[in-house]
């Protein structure tokens, strides 16, 4: 496993699964929006994150769940920046920006983020990839079908892991041609974005095919409503279904998972590393 070279930051990956926790600064995330619109609550929770093991803060003001509209600029920023460096100055943590906006980057990594989270792959905004290969920040190309407007309306593959593999694969090596490095670059198979529940189990049955494309790959299951439909639970009962899916996407061999629930996903990660080390 490569590290993963983020600005100044270099994530050694082949030490341990690293752990990235969610924070949404949105007032209608699927499970946490409206809890961190306040930077002061935003930090602290950051902080406690960090304390339960975060390796990386992902900073989001723009919710991506299925049908969500788009949010200005202004108002993305508004909500991101005084959070990214709050997050940034004052836990040390490695922070990453959730956007799809050159504009909405290049303000979050001046500010101290030195990853950008692209649910797009780069491919909404022709300034992202430049904004990327100048500042030197890691980058996760994540595999959505569609947009988040549209994505959820019948989504088909013949072959999902084969296709999304194919897809990120043609995107990474793309970013690689404008001058992204491959060691700055993450594939993510985007859990949620343009799949059905049996899609999303296909490809976290299916990891390893993904993980064997020579990246480090990053996954987000976390209280998705895969979970929810395969238990039938509401997002506040996807604890358990997120440990199961966490624990196969790791054994499968990813580098990097996505959670809300820090702390316990830590010893989830933890246990599963531990088995797999066994003789
Ligand atoms: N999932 C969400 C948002 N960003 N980024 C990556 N790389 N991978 C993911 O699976 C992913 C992501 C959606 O989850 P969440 O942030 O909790 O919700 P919302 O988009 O409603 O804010």
């Amino acid at each position: 496993m490569r590290d993963w070279h983020c600005g100044e930051r270099i994530l050694n990956l082949s030490q341990r699964v690293h752990i990235m926790g969610v924070l949404n600064v949105t007032p209608d995330s699927f499970s946490d929006g409206g809890l961190y619109l306040h930077p002061a609550r935003a930090a602290e929770r950051a902080r406690t994150m960090v304390a339960e093991g975060a390796d990386i803060i992902d900073i989001g003001g723009e919710s991506t769940r299925p049908g969500a509209g788009d949010v200005p600029v202004a108002e993305e920023l508004r909500r991101v920046l005084p959070v990214v460096e709050a997050v940034a100055s004052q836990t040390g943590a490695v922070v990453s920006i959730d956007t799809t906006k050159a504009q909405v980057a290049r303000a979050a990594l001046q500010a101290g983020a030195v990853i950008v989270n692209d649910v797009s792959a780069l491919r909404f905004d022709p300034d992202m990839t430049p904004t990327v290969r100048s500042s030197g920040a890691g980058v996760v190309l994540m595999h959505m079908l569609g947009t988040p407007r549209t994505m959820q309306q019948h989504p088909t593959y013949s072959d999902v892991v084969g296709q999304v593999r194919a897809s990120l694969l043609e995107w990474a090596h793309a970013a690689e041609r404008a001058g992204v490095p491959a060691e700055r670059i993450v594939l993510d198979p985007g859990i949620g974005f343009g799949k059905t529940r049996q899609h999303n189990l296909s490809l976290i049955k299916r990891l390893g095919v993904l993980c064997a494309a020579g990246y480090p790959v990053l996954v987000g299951p976390s209280r998705k409503s895969f979970i929810g439909a395969t238990l039938d639970v509401p997002v506040e009962q996807r604890l358990e279904g997120t440990f199961a899916a966490v624990a196969c996407a790791v054994a499968a061999g990813a580098a990097i998972v996505r959670v809300h629930d820090v702390g316990q996903m830590v010893r989830v990660v933890r246990m599963v590393e531990a088995i797999m080390g066994a003789p």
